[in-house]
């Protein structure tokens, strides 16, 4: 397995980052190592492929996304007729490049239909790097808009500026601020903008750790706040009354070699609740989140059917 114990490693250790690339680093793992299996019939290869989804699924908590991938493959595979493992990683290699097709159409949709709120003069908001934020972001750019947007720095692990560098390149006015300092600027801005980790049953939104505080700060001011964000991130379990799990890293993130016998809480993720969010951009449009399962059973009826048990 050391394909996807490799990529599992990588995607732990941060080295993949974001709920978009975790989720196709996941199934490129997967391909590959079905790719080396030496399983001789179907039984033993589905005990492969389960073994292989283990250890992605465990590599980290909150990645309904990775997770709803890995299951349409394997609905996919155990769907097909196949015989050899020759026919079986053609199979696999051409549903990974259906779901990636369907995918890279559903992130334009996403970013044309999010840029039209980015007009010039627009001073924008953002937490954390999302891949689909900034691909919306350089699409408004690239039409012309002229705009800014504030970045927060985002503790521990600064993916803030990844994102500050990616506006950058792009030739968007940019600026950075420590999170605490979200309130403070809140005023200036004329929307919020904010990727996802997993999206509930009920419309709330799990994003990076500080997020719903930055909700909150701008619910207080009357601005806008906005998810961009696949449905691919939905996770069906919440409709089964489940809570999405919340990643705990380690608190060697937050400040490495502290003094000993220091507690150290250090949760990757918060939940914003539907009542601080004005519309989610996605496949499906500008939606609000009340209908987010409605627009998940319209555009991706096998998130629901394939994905009812933790495994
Ligand atoms: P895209 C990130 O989590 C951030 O919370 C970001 O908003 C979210 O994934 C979505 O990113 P982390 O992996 O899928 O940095 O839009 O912990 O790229």
């Amino acid at each position: 397995m050391k394909k996807v114990t490799g990529a599992a490693d990588r995607i732990r250790r941060l080295e993949v980052q974001g709920a978009t690339n975790v989720a196709f680093a996941a199934v490129e793992a997967l391909v590959e190592q079905m790719k080396e299996s030496k399983a001789r019939d179907r039984a033993a290869i589905f005990e492969e492929f389960a073994e292989a989804k283990q250890i992605l699924f465990a590599s980290r908590e909150t990645e309904p996304f990775m997770r709803n991938a890995i299951r349409f493959l394997e609905w996919k595979i155990t769907e097909a007729e196949w015989n050899t493992n020759r026919e079986l990683n053609e199979l696999i290699h051409n549903i990974a490049e259906e779901l990636l097709d369907s995918f890279m159409k559903a992130r334009q949709r996403i970013a044309e239909i999010g840029a039209k709120r980015i007009s010039s003069g627009t001073c924008v908001l953002t937490h954390c790097h999302s891949s689909a934020v900034s691909t919306m972001f350089r699409l408004a750019r690239e039409r012309g808009a002229d705009f800014e947007v504030i970045v927060t720095e985002t503790r521990p692990v600064y993916q803030g500026r990844i994102t500050a560098k990616e506006l950058l390149e792009a030739g968007i006015r940019t600026s950075m601020i420590v999170d605490s300092a979200v309130r403070s600027f809140i005023k200036r801005v004329d929307l919020v903008v904010v990727g996802a980790d997993a999206i509930t049953s009920e419309g709330n939104v799990i994003n990076k750790i500080g997020t719903s505080m930055v909700a909150m700060a701008a619910h207080e001011a009357r601005i806008p706040f906005y998810v961009v964000t696949e449905l691919l991130k939905f996770d069906p379990q919440t409709i089964h009354g489940e809570y999405e799990a919340i990643e705990e890293r380690s608190g060697d993130e937050v400040w490495p070699n502290a003094p000993g016998g220091l507690a150290i809480m250090n949760p990757a993720f918060d939940v914003t609740r539907r009542d601080h969010i004005h519309g989610i951009v996605c496949e499906e449009g500008f939606i609000s989140p009340h209908s987010i399962l409605e627009a998940v059973r319209r555009r991706y009826p096998w998130i629901l059917e394939q994905g009812v048990s933790s495994t």
